[in-house]
């Protein structure tokens, strides 16, 4: 399908997460007699109850901005793979022994429908998944395919990612720091974020100066993500959000708004999302970097 536009227009959307749906179909399809059935149904359940696709969005944008060309399918897998991460995130944040949420996007959550032993294994299953889909994508050389697996790896591994989570865990109940508070959401939530805009810049072939400035866009997105999230877990209507809201609170999670206040985080917000577009000078010239000026701006002014 061909993207030419470089106004954003909500289309855009519609026809990456079309793409990254067809290519998880593809990645995460099992032979119908298959004895762990109910393995694969466990994690298709998670990877197509709606999530808005952020993140494939990131990877094809900067691939496109660094190659010009929309057509190309050397993103695609890269795409579904930093999706699977994200899924994978989200089954086990949402276990009795993480958040305990029975709900996630308006539906039940993956436990709550497989049990907690499946839904791990599930969790599990989506990052060897991934892995894999990086390894075999055609449409990248061995060398792309072996930096893009190992930037995933470092940027939802115990340094990235799960690092942040860690911190989350042993920081509830305890009064924390700017720095920390800082350091937990760039690690739990720009990480992804930033390893998807990577990502699309590997699948280019891009140099070194436009990747780094692809992680910093998805560094200060990431964050500015986050503040966003935690201002809607106060103000956002729980119907749009389809997740149980004002469990930050209750559990005396860090989050800006909590810390600083709802005014406060709001100038943060806006702040990072203006750093994020700064980030993009590294791309001067090139056209279709305003739809990703204009989808940080989105990003912020989202109600879900
Ligand atoms: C592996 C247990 C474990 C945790 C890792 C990422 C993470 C830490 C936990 C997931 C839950 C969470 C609050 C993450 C912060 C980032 C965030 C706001 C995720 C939600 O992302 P969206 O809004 O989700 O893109 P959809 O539903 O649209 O896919």
């Amino acid at each position: 399908m061909t993207v030419s536009s470089n106004i954003f227009d909500e289309t855009l959307l519609d026809i990456y997460a079309e793409r990254v749906q067809s290519t998880l179909n593809e990645i995460l399809s099992y032979p119908p007699q298959i004895t762990q059935k109910p393995l694969f149904e466990a994690m298709r359940y998670s990877a197509f109850s709606g999530g808005k696709r952020v993140r494939p969005f990131l990877t094809y944008e900067f691939c496109k901005a660094c190659t010009n060309d929309s057509d190309t399918k050397a993103p695609d897998y890269y795409a579904a793979a930093i999706e699977m991460i994200h899924t994978f995130s989200l089954i086990h944040d949402d276990l009795p022994a993480m958040d305990d949420d029975v709900l996630r996007r308006g539906k039940p959550t993956n436990h709550v429908i497989f049990g907690e032993a499946t839904a791990i294994l599930a969790g599990d299953s989506l990052i060897t998944s991934a892995l894999e889909a990086v390894c075999n994508n055609n449409f990248c050389t061995d060398t792309q395919n072996l930096r893009a697996a190992r930037l995933i790896c470092e940027k939802s591994g115990a340094f990235g990612m799960l690092g942040g989570q860690q911190i989350d865990l042993q920081s509830e109940g305890v009064q924390i720091g700017r720095e920390t508070l800082n350091e937990l959401h760039t690690l739990k939530t720009g990480c992804l974020f930033s390893c998807a805009c990577m990502l699309g810049c590997i699948a280019a072939n891009a140099d070194n100066s436009l990747i780094a400035a692809a992680e910093e866009y998805g560094n200060c997105l990431g964050l500015a993500f986050q503040i966003k999230d935690d201002i809607l877990d106060i103000e956002g209507d729980p119907k749009k959000m389809g997740k149980t809201l004002h469990k930050d609170d209750i559990s005396k999670k860090n989050t800006y708004p909590l810390l600083y206040g709802s005014e406060q985080s709001k100038i943060t917000l806006h702040t990072l999302t203006e750093k994020a577009i700064a980030a993009l000078d590294a791309f001067s010239g090139v056209k279709s970097v305003k739809i990703l000026t204009d989808y940080a701006n989105i990003l912020k002014n989202r109600d879900k």
